[in-house]
């Protein structure tokens, strides 16, 4: 079975709720088995719009499902626990994100693998290298762990100095 690594969201209501509750439901419908997850944490929200941190988590999970019934699957759970469609990138009770399937790359009209943004997320890498830090990007083939320390010393670089305070 490939091994798939699933990235989820929450920013409206009791986010843990949301998260947890979706996992203890995919445990029980036996469609993944779960193998790990990462700690969830706060992040700001990414897109530029107005609206609440975001808790996030990934998991590494094994399944028998095709992609595309992997993203139904997915789909069908975000719905059960109260998505409703707004705008892109808007808030969610949840949201389930297909990070990697196994080695594969699809680029089909309503699912991408590995996840378009999953280069450019903080989060996702964050969380990624720590649930498996030596599984490799399919595309660019450096593994969860490389991926994000670069990220961290980039976004090291990239921050403004220190302010120097106010003399005493
Ligand atoms: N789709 C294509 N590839 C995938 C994939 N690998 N996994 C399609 C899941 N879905 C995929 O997604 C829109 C469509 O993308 C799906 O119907 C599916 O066919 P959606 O979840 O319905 O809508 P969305 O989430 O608003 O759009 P999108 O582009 O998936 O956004 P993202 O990438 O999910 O980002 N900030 C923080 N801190 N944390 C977050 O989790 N999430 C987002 C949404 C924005 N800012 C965030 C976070
Ligand atoms: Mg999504």
């Amino acid at each position: 079975m490939p091994e798939i690594l699933i990235g989820v969201g929450s920013n409206i209501g009791d986010r843990t709720e949301w998260i947890k509750g979706s996992l203890h439901r995919i445990r029980d419908d036996g469609k993944i088995q779960l193998w790990r997850n990462s700690h969830l944490r706060l992040y700001p929200p990414l897109g530029g719009m107005k609206q609440r941190e975001f808790l996030n988590g990934v998991f590494v999970g094994y399944t028998p499902l095709m992609p595309l019934s992997l993203l139904e699957y997915l789909k069908k759970v975000e719905r059960q626990f109260c998505r409703r469609p707004t705008y892109k990138w808007g808030p969610r009770t949840l949201d389930l994100d297909i990070l990697f399937y196994g080695k594969s790359v699809l680029t089909l009209p309503r699912l991408c693998v590995p996840h378009r943004s999953f280069l450019k997320r903080e989060f996702a890498l964050e969380l990624a290298a720590e649930v498996c830090p030596r599984l490799k990007h399919p595309v660019v083939g450096r593994t969860c762990q490389e991926l994000w320390r670069e990220f961290a010393e980039k976004k090291h670089h990239n921050s403004p100095p220190a302010s120097p305070g106010w003399p005493r």
